[in-house]
């Protein structure tokens, strides 16, 4: 990517509006250090302002008025975010007086920052890759532990380091083949298709096949899944969710249809975000809030990625529960034996082999019993067979990178295609360019303008 040096001076405010302890202002272009200037008085008189260094004063505005007291730092380029100088004015946290120092700045010549225009910069300044600067978004958003790791690590260029990998190894073949296009009589042969077909699939389609399989897996680690909890009225639903949520956010008693509305909470079970929603019982009524309750339910139950099917395992399955169940079938389910605390082994298993299948589990949610293997069957159906990866992962490309992936990965393949096809050498240049344009998207490196704003448009401003 080119680099563009900005001739504008962009400010915004860095900090979240509202409340806080400080409120910072960030100003990032070549009149950065001007501006400081003009409107931040040190406490003790400086000649300049050394870099990175912090200073305590005032800021004034254009009329001398005091509008606060700060610390000023001012970052000298290229050794910042944006590789710009860059003043950071660290305030009061009053979002009203931000706005007021803002405004100075504005009217002395600053430009307000577009959103993420900040990191838009970093990059256009080839400090970081796209996929760098799509990491610091996430980071802002992550939602687990894991999620915020994985970000960091796309944010240190994991993922933009394999994606150099696998370009290199597509960049080697590539010149092969020009070599043999300029050389077409020569006695040595330079490009061997046969010999080529290992390293093809080796290097370059296998490693995109599995950042493919990674970014379904990054899909749910970013997003998270929904799970709702379904079953007839009283089996416990609202305790099993106050259980997993480890509070009680959701009324229990024992009059079947207290669940009137869906109540939807947000817990982290091993690294993934998973959106747990309780539903009011599934039955027939003539109340019409309940009723309307049972249908929110059954649209939640639509929506749901996995449910958990909750049985009383003292009144067993009666025909409500079967009703439900059946419905059921077609959706990823869990059955979860409730109240098993109520009833004997031998009842248990009774109850056990009416379900076929090894998904059904035996819990108490008013005792906390059994939540943990609970918890590790949830895991274990959201993220299926592909749970070592998981494990494993340390970057997750999200939904852009996934359809540039899968351009790529399509290109690669109908490269081997060709080749192995026994295709002219130029014929298989050009697709194996195609391929090579594909990945270029996903760094940064060709990427349309449209696609940079569609990306940078997302973060806040003051990012
Ligand atoms: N003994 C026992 N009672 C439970 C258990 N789970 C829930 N209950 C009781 O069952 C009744 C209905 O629970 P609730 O969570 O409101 O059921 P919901 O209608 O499905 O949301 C309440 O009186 C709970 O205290 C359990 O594991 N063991
Ligand atoms: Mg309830």
């Amino acid at each position: 990517m080119a680099v563009h040096p900005a001739t504008d001076t962009i400010a915004a405010i860095a900090t979240a509006p509202g409340i806080g302890g400080i409120g910072i202002i960030r100003i990032s272009g070549p009149d950065a250090l001007p501006f400081l200037h003009q409107l931040f008085v040190p406490h003790k008189a400086h000649s300049h302002f050394s870099s990175h260094k912090l200073y305590y004063g005032t800021v004034i505005s254009l009329d001398g008025q005091v509008l606060d007291e700060a610390l000023a730092v001012y970052m000298r380029a290229p050794a910042t975010y944006t590789r710009e100088d860059v003043v950071e004015l660290h305030c009061h946290g009053s979002y009203l007086v931000l706005q007021e120092i803002l405004r100075n700045l504005f009217e002395r010549g600053a430009r307000p920052a577009e959103n993420g225009e900040f990191t838009k910069r970093a990059f256009l300044a080839g400090r970081i890759d796209l996929t760098q600067a799509e990491a610091v978004l996430d980071l802002l958003q992550a939602q687990t532990a894991k999620g915020a790791q994985l970000a960091a690590n796309q944010m240190r260029g994991d993922l933009f380091q394999i994606l150099e990998g696998i370009r290199g190894e597509i960049i080697a073949i590539l010149a092969l083949l020009e070599v043999a296009i300029d050389f077409p009589d020569d006695d040595v042969e330079i490009f061997n298709t046969g010999q080529m077909a290992v390293p093809l699939r080796s290097k370059i389609i296998s490693p995109l096949e599995q950042l493919v399989t990674l970014s379904e897996q990054g899909k749910i680690v970013r997003e998270g899944v929904k799970v709702v909890i379904a079953g007839r009225p009283n089996v416990g639903k609202s305790s099993l969710l106050n259980a997993l949520l480890q509070e009680e956010r959701a009324l229990v008693t024992p009059t079947p249809g207290t669940t009137r509305d869906t109540i939807e909470e947000q817990i982290a079970i091993r690294g993934i975000p998973v959106h747990l929603i309780d539903t009011a019982g599934i039955r027939m009524h003539e109340d019409p809030v309940e009723a309307l309750g049972i249908e929110r339910a059954r649209l939640k139950l639509r929506d749901a990625d996995v449910v958990l099917f909750l049985v009383d395992a003292l009144s067993g399955m009666g025909t409500s529960d079967r009703e439900l169940y059946v419905t059921l079938q077609d959706k990823k389910h869990l059955i979860v034996i409730n109240k098993r605390d109520l009833v004997s082994q031998e009842a248990l298993q009774q109850l056990y082999e009416e379900f076929p299948y090894n998904k059904t589990l035996a819990i108490s949610a008013k005792q906390h019993l059994g939540l943990e293997d609970l918890q590790d069957a949830l895991y274990q159906a959201v993220i299926g067979d592909n749970g070592a990866l998981c494990e494993q992962m340390t970057c997750a490309p999200n939904a852009r990178h996934r359809s540039v992936l899968n351009k790529t990965l399509a290109a690669c393949l109908k490269f081997e295609q060709t080749m192995l096809a026994g295709a002219p050498f130029d014929l298989l240049a050009v697709e194996l360019q195609s391929a090579l344009d594909y990945l270029g998207d996903i760094t940064g490196l060709t990427t349309p303008d449209e696609v940079l704003d569609a990306v940078f448009s997302r973060f806040c401003i003051g990012k």
